[in-house]
């Protein structure tokens, strides 16, 4: 995570004292694009189907190979996409055509449990005949004939084969680009493998915040995973109204905006709120 203390510039809109008795933080926070962003698949989650998920085809070359099941239970969250591989020589997906805007940046991936083989995220179009191609991989030796029954996993360097594990990446489409098709699968190799809550959205916001009502020396920006995304520098003295714009953080997590007021009072607010 980047830390950028001290770049941008803190507006200071207002220098009036705060009251004495009666002062009252205000803390708005807010997002554009505002956040949780619009997933963009449809049935990601793979929650409506039968043997196939709704709105996922079948992508490979030889369908004998490949055993796809939409299972109804004990997936991330309730249903999920397996993928039984069972031979080195052919690649097969399951694949989704979504619409996407031209030169953006998104955040793509689904959770991955992976038994054994090679699970690949392949996001793939042609965009006025050139090839645009983009990947991300797990792999594990789990299930390869090469690795003998006596050697742990955990050496082998493979995922634990019961935990879900993101596979996902950024992507910034082209100019021109207006769709993208995304293949979730297995890429030639033996294997086995689970997903679910997959996604495909825009990956960047600008928070706004804006703090006011009583003085205020400090304001921290925070993820989920605890990281500071943004600090102001100690602001000057008797400012009781600050707006920050805070652009191009991810979007895949909540904020944390911890205010600090010249009373020693901490405040804390959570951006987007528990859901
Ligand atoms: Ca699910």
């Amino acid at each position: 995570m980047r830390l950028t203390i001290g770049i941008l510039v803190v507006l200071a809109i207002a220098a009036t004292p705060a009251e004495e008795t009666g002062a009252k933080l205000v803390i708005e926070v807010s997002a554009s694009p505002a956040l949780p962003v619009p997933n963009l698949l449809t049935n990601p989650s793979f929650e409506k189907g039968d043997e196939m998920p709704d709105h996922w085809g079948v992508s490979t070359a030889a369908p004998h190979l490949f055993r796809y099941c939409r299972m109804p239970e004990d997936g991330r969250h309730g249903a999920f996409l397996k993928i039984d591989a069972k031979s080195t020589v052919m690649s097969g997906y399951c694949a989704q055509v979504v619409k996407v805007a031209p030169d953006t940046l998104y955040r793509v991936g689904a959770w991955t449990r992976l038994r054994g083989g090679y699970a690949l995220l392949w996001m793939h179009s042609y965009v006025k005949g050139r090839r645009f191609d983009q990947r991300e991989k797990l792999v594990s030796w789990g299930k390869n004939p090469l690795s003998p029954d006596f050697v742990p996993l955990e050496w082998t360097r493979s995922p634990p084969p019961d935990k879900w594990i993101w596979l996902g990446r950024e992507l910034r489409t082209w100019k021109e680009q207006t769709q993208v098709n995304m293949h979730l699968g297995s890429y030639f190799e033996r294997g086995s493998m689970d997903f679910d809550d997959a996604f495909l959205g825009l990956a960047r916001t600008t928070l706004k915040v804006t703090v006011s009502g009583e003085e205020i020396t400090k304001i921290t920006v925070k993820n989920l995973a605890g990281d500071i995304c943004w600090e102001s520098a100690d602001l000057p003295a008797k400012m009781t109204r600050v707006e920050q714009a805070i652009p191009d953080l991810p979007t895949g997590t909540r904020y944390q905006i911890s205010i600090r007021t010249a009373s020693g009072r901490e405040a804390v607010k959570w951006y987007p709120g528990a859901e």
